[in-house]
C-alpha cells in the first residue's frame, strides 16, 4: 500500500467508496482554487458549458497547467494506484463548481454509465478545494451500490441539472442510505464507477468547487467504435487502447486547446455510438 490503509482499501471494494483522504494542504487547495478562479470563471455556470463552445469544465487538465499538474499530483495518484495498480491513465475530467443559492444540482447517477468502459475498473477521484458539505451541496453516494452491474438511466430535461442531458437513474433510490461525503479543502473522496451518487444545491456562503478526475488502469478499454484519448499519468501502457494525450506546454498553448478540441469531439462521437454514453460529465 502506498497511502491508503487496509481498511480504507476494504471500504471501497465493499461499499464503493473511501474518504476522507488529504492529499495536500488546505494552503495548496486554495493555490488550486485561486488558479481555477482565475482560469475558469465562465465556466462555473453549466448553462455557459452547454453553449457548444470549448468547456473548461471537461478535461481542464488538456488546457491548464495548474489542472495538468492536478491530474498527476503524487498522492492523488498513490491513492489511486492502492486501488487499481501502478499503470494509470486519467481518461476523463470534471470541474464540479456550484456557486452558492443558485439552483443546479447532480440527479442519481452512475459514472459507468456514460463512458463505455470495460471491464468496470473506474475510479473517480473527487478532489475538495472548497468545504463541501450538507450546506454547500457536496456529493451524497448510495453504499454497496456499485455491486448492482449497470442499471437504465433516462434522460431528464431540467436545466439545474448539471449533467449534459440530465441522465437519472431510473429507480427509486433509497436516499436515506446516502452517505455525505463532507470534505475539506485538500482531501478527496474515491467512488467506484458503478456507485450511484447526487448532489443538492449549494444553500451555503462560499463556493462548492471539487474536480473529479475519472482514473483507469491502463488495461481497461473503450467498447465504441470510436477510438478515444486518454493521459498517461503513472506507469506503463502496455495496451494501446487510446491515444496518449499532450500535457499543455502553457496555459491555453494553441497545440492544448487543438488537443482538447480533438479529445472532446472523439468523446462526443462515441457518446451518440453508444446510447448509455453521454456527453459533459
Ligand atoms: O460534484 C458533484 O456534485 C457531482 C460529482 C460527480 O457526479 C462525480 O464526480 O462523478
Amino acid at each position: 500500500m502506498k497511502i491508503l490503509t487496509e481498511d480504507a482499501v476494504r471500504h471501497y471494494k465493499e461499499e464503493g467508496f473511501h474518504f476522507p483522504e488529504r492529499v495536500m494542504s488546505a494552503e495548496d487547495a486554495l493555490w488550486y482554487r485561486r488558479e481555477v478562479e482565475r482560469t475558469c470563471s465562465a465556466s462555473a455556470n453549466p448553462a455557459e458549458a452547454r453553449k457548444g463552445t470549448i468547456s473548461y469544465r471537461v478535461k481542464p487538465y488538456l488546457l491548464f497547467e495548474w489542472a495538468a499538474e492536478l491530474v498527476r499530483h503524487p498522492r492523488v495518484l498513490d491513492a489511486v494506484e492502492d486501488l487499481i495498480g501502478p499503470d494509470i491513465l486519467v481518461f476523463h475530467t470534471t470541474m464540479w463548481w456550484k456557486t452558492p443559492g443558485s439552483s443546479n444540482r447532480v440527479p442519481w447517477h452512475q459514472d459507468g454509465t456514460y463512458f463505455g468502459l470495460a471491464p468496470f475498473e473506474h475510479v473517480t477521484a473527487w478532489v475538495a478545494l472548497s468545504p463541501s458539505n450538507l450546506e454547500t451541496g457536496c456529493v451524497r453516494i448510495v453504499p454497496r451500490t456499485h455491486g448492482d452491474g449497470q442499471l437504465p438511466h433516462a434522460d431528464v430535461p431540467d436545466p439545474d441539472l448539471m449533467l449534459s442531458r440530465g441522465q437519472t437513474v431510473v429507480l427509486n433510490v433509497d436516499e436515506s442510505k446516502a452517505v455525505p461525503v463532507i470534505l475539506s479543502p485538500g482531501e478527496i473522496s474515491l467512488h467506484h464507477t458503478m456507485a450511484i451518487h447526487a448532489s443538492d444545491p449549494n444553500t451555503g456562503t462560499d463556493d462548492r468547487i471539487g474536480i473529479g478526475i475519472s482514473y483507469i488502469p491502463a488495461h481497461v478499454r473503450h467498447v465504441g467504435p470510436t477510438r478515444l484519448t486518454a493521459s498517461l499519468v503513472r506507469g506503463e501502457d502496455r495496451y494501446g487502447h487510446f491515444d496518449l494525450e499532450p500535457r499543455p506546454l502553457s496555459d491555453l498553448h494553441p497545440d492544448a486547446v487543438a488537443a482538447h478540441r480533438k479529445s472532446d469531439a472523439r468523446f462526443w462521437e462515441a457518446s451518440r455510438s453508444i446510447p448509455e454514453m453521454a456527453g459533459i460529465h
